[in-house]
């Protein structure tokens, strides 16, 4: 209950930040997204990451709020990174399933966001993991449909840990699949991991999707991934999540 009130007066009084990690290609190393993370930063405790509080605003439906807010503060943000010199790369948001349950109103907030900061639909990009999408599938089916009808980008995240049934992927108006990053970590190792991730990218490759591998944190990784044939891929071998001025200062100065 004290978690639950704090969180409820970190939503009244503003206390939560966006954190930016960019999303590059895996050949150049140029940018193309950037994935927006959500921080608690407490005047006490300092900055408290999502793990230690979106499972209990998830539970008591205060995601919903949160959720409006990353979608504006993200937009509004991207529209600055542009304008700051950054290539005009897509902004990528994490939806919980309460949102994404509530599919009228989060509808209406992508809308809303995009207009208020007169961003085109082709810069949003949402991941929903699996097991969002799981539940009931004619209605995940017109639920996303109804999303990709604003033609923004959609993305399966920690792909591979849920139990999405892979026939229903050729259901899904998806664009793109990110391989969960406990795929990647031993990918030079673990002939199981290996294997996994080489097959999702041959499959994504036939089904016509883009991959992104999360968690790349050494050029090996990076070299496996290219050898593979995909094309995208995040971590901390190129950045870790940083708030919006020092990722521009960053980026912009390698
Ligand atoms: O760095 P990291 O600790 O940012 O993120 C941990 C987890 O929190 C990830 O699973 C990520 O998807 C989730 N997360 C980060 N930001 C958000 C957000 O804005 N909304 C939701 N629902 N989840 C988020
Ligand atoms: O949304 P998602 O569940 O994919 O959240 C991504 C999480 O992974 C965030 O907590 C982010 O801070 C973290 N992360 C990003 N890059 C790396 C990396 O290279 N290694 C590790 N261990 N974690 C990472
Ligand atoms: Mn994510
Ligand atoms: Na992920």
């Amino acid at each position: 209950l004290l978690l639950e009130n704090r969180i409820r007066s970190a939503i009244e009084e503003e206390y939560f930040q966006l954190y930016y990690q960019p999303q590059v290609d895996v050949r150049t190393g140029e940018l193309v997204g950037l994935e927006a993370l959500i921080r608690w930063i407490d005047p006490e405790k300092g900055v408290i990451p999502p793990i230690e509080f979106i499972p209990l605003a998830e539970d008591t439906g205060m995601i919903g709020k949160i959720g409006d807010w990353v979608i504006a503060k993200a937009c509004e943000e991207l529209k600055a990174m542009h304008a700051q010199g950054l290539p005009n790369v897509k902004v990528a948001v994490n939806v919980s399933p309460y949102q994404f349950k509530h599919g009228a109103h989060l509808c209406e907030v992508i809308e809303s966001s995009l207009k208020k900061y007169d961003l085109s639909s082709e810069y949003l990009s949402l991941e929903l993991t699996e097991s969002i999408l799981i539940e009931d599938i004619e209605e995940t089916i017109l639920s996303l449909n109804k999303l990709k009808g604003l033609n923004i980008t959609l993305a399966i995240d920690d792909f591979g840990t849920g139990y999405s049934s892979l026939s229903y992927l050729k259901s899904f108006p998806i664009d793109v699949l990110k391989i969960d990053q406990t795929f990647i970590r031993d990918i030079l190792s673990d002939e199981s991991d290996k294997a996994i991730v080489t097959a999702i990218i041959a499959m994504a490759d036939q089904l016509g999707l883009d991959v992104l591998a999360e968690g790349v944190e050494t050029q090996a990784h990076n070299d496996f991934l290219i050898e593979k044939g995909c094309h995208y891929a995040q971590g901390y071998f190129y950045c870790k999540p940083k708030p919006l001025d020092e990722l521009v200062e960053f980026w912009l100065a390698r």
